[in-house]
């Protein structure tokens, strides 16, 4: 029987401070951790820089592969979640932000991505010893392209249209796959236009950005679409209100709809998915690739 899993090219992405990422078959786990009062399935658990470190070294001793610290949540407004999340200004943002950065920096290997929007805390994170950035608006600052490229960092460009706090209001697509993987292409093209090196990008479909419960789903059914653009995939549909759509389930018990997500991402090719709970994650996945394997070394 042929296999029916897509595995990414293996592949080593370099961060600006000397790690690697090292891209080979299963997808790597990236653990979220948010120090907000306000993200959508674990905020404010986190906010005390204390507990965000010890959370941070509990998620890479249970095989997180990297960190990915967010200081401003960026949950969609117009939808389940009304407003959307509020405006966090560079000073509140750096202010959670840099403490936990330098702690978990002095402690731990892997990279660390910053979850942010913008150039001036990107700038700061990357100086306070953060490998990577992940941005949900795709470089729309002109700032953050700046650093970004200056720095040579890795950067995840994710797809969503309009503003956060309308996100979930008339959403429209004719064409969803297509419109997606367009407007990711453009974001890369922008991104390269601003001098951001194409080896350095990761691309995201951005799950449960102005998109409805069923536009989640094709968007995970068709990923390999998104290979065409020939950046790795990063996923992030942990815990995400499509698992609640469909199951009732409330934000903070959302894991089995979450690993379904993984297992599904795993097969078509993600190259990393961000996890709010990797130990559970992370075995799901060691499993997963052991039965892949285990009919590779049969045949
Ligand atoms: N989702 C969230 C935040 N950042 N980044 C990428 N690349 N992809 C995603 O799907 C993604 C993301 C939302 O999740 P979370 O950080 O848990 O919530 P909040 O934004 O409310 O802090």
């Amino acid at each position: 029987m042929p296999s029916t899993i897509t595995t990414p090219a293996p592949r080593t992405i370099s961060c600006s401070g000397g790690r690697e990422i090292v891209l080979a078959g299963k997808p790597l786990v990236m653990g979220v951790l948010n120090l907000t009062p306000d993200s959508f399935s674990d905020g404010g658990l986190w906010l005390d820089p204390e507990r965000a470190v010890e959370r941070g070294l509990q998620m890479v001793g249970s095989g997180a592969d990297l960190l990915d610290l967010g200081a401003e949540s960026t949950r969609p407004g117009g939808g389940i979640y009304g407003g959307g999340a509020a405006h966090v200004p560079v000073e509140e943002e750096l202010r959670r932000l840099l403490p936990v950065l330098e702690r978990l920096r002095g402690e731990v290997e892997v990279p660390i991505s910053v979850d942010t929007r913008k150039g001036e805390v990107a700038s700061a994170a990357l100086a306070a010893g953060a490998d990577l950035v992940n941005d949900i608006s795709a470089l729309s600052d002109p700032e953050l392209a700046r650093v970004v490229a200056e720095s040579g960092c890795p950067v995840v460009l994710m797809h969503s249209r309009g503003e956060l706090a309308e996100m979930q209001r008339a959403i429209h697509f004719d064409d969803l796959l297509a419109e997606v993987v367009g407007e990711l292409g453009s974001a890369v093209e922008r991104a390269v236009g601003a001098r951001v090196s194409r080896r350095q990008i990761f691309v995201d479909p951005g799950i449960g950005f102005g998109k409805t419960p069923l536009q989640n789903l094709l968007l995970l059914r068709h990923l390999d679409a998104l290979h065409t653009l020939g950046c790795p995939v990063l996923v992030g549909a942990s815990r995400k209100s499509f698992i609640g759509h469909l199951t009732g389930a409330p934000a903070d018990d959302r894991l089995g709809g979450s690993l379904a997500a993984i297992g599904w991402a795993a097969a078509h090719g993600a190259a990393m998915v961000r996890v709010h709970d990797v130990a559970a994650t992370r075995q799901f996945l060691d499993v997963w690739e052991a039965i892949d394997r285990a009919k590779e070394d049969h045949e």
